[in-house]
């Protein structure tokens, strides 16, 4: 697959995204963006063939992805700032954002601005101990943008939200997973064995418990206690009689690991 500022990967249903601008720490050029959405489209176009059943997007070199690009020479730059959002920034990771796969951000450098919303819109985000989160935002006289001030909140709740978003300083990996903003901060060397191994457990997994977990998780901030539960009973009410949980179910009873196939 032809692209010039990421590497994108499908094998043995697992996707990998690889942000390829090392010299910018992977800085979100529009031609990153243009390309960060048309490998979201293949990898969304993937997983009704189950050839995509689970997403892993990291960096090239020592960053995870530094945000919007303040260097580069942007002859096609929208007039309108809504615009830039709204075209470039925001159509892949909306993708992301709906996808019904598992993803994983794996951090293994500083994740700034938009950055930090990509890698906060992944699923589970597991960090290298020398990766940070960044609000960057603030310091270039920007407001937290790509979800980042619901994100953050929501995670950390006010204080430590504000602080992040006001102060402008990059929270290390371990302070980040211990305030519960990610999965888990893992060692430097182990951080793709632990990312590629999550991955593996994703793509062999059970896929439509997943997509419908996530769908429970998103309609979970707006829904009442009871709505909620009507969502459960409804979903368990289709995977009680999947193939899926059937296989699990013998699987167990024959003391065996089960093979799911996403039916
Ligand atoms: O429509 C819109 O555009 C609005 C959208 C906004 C979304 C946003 O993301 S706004 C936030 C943009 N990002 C930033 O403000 C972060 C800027 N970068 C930094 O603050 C620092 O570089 C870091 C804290 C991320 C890393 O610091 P450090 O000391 O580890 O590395 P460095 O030396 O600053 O950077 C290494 C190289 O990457 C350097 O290039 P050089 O000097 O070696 O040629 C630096 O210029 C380059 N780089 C880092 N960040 C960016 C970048 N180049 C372009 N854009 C960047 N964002």
């Amino acid at each position: 697959m032809e692209f010039e500022t990421l590497k994108l990967e499908i094998a043995d249903g697992a996707a990998t995204i690889t942000l390829n601008r090392p010299d910018r720490l992977n800085a979100l050029s529009f031609q990153l963006l243009a390309e960060l959405h048309r490998a979201m489209r293949i990898v969304a176009a993937a997983v009704p063939k189950r050839e995509a059943r689970a997403l892993l997007i990291t960096g090239a070199g020592r960053g995870f992805c530094s945000g919007a690009d303040l260097t580069a020479p942007r002859p096609n730059d929208p007039q309108d700032p809504k615009e830039s959002l709204r075209d470039y920034f925001l159509p892949p990771v909306h993708i992301l954002k709906n996808i019904g796969i598992p993803t994983i951000a794996a951090v293994n450098g500083v994740a700034a601005g938009a950055g930090m919303s990509l890698a906060l819109s992944c699923d589970i985000v597991v960090a290298a101990r020398s990766a940070s989160f960044l609000s960057a935002f603030v310091n270039i006289g920007l407001v937290p943008d790509v979800g980042a001030s619901w994100l953050l909140p929501q995670a950390l709740g006010d204080a430590r939200s504000a602080g992040m978003m006001l102060l402008g300083e990059k929270l290390p990996a371990e302070k980040a997973a211990e305030w519960g903003l990610i999965w888990k901060c893992v060692e430097d060397d182990q951080l793709m064995t632990e990312a590629g191994a999550m991955l593996k457990k994703f793509a062999a997994g059970a896929g439509m418990s997943y997509s419908r977990i996530k769908q429970l998780m998103r309609a979970a901030p707006q829904n009442t206690l009871p709505l909620q539960i009507q969502m459960e009973s409804e979903f368990q009410a289709v995977l009680r009689d999947s193939e899926d949980a059937q296989e699990a179910r013998k699987a167990f009873a024959d003391k065996r690991p089960p093979v799911f196939k996403g039916r």
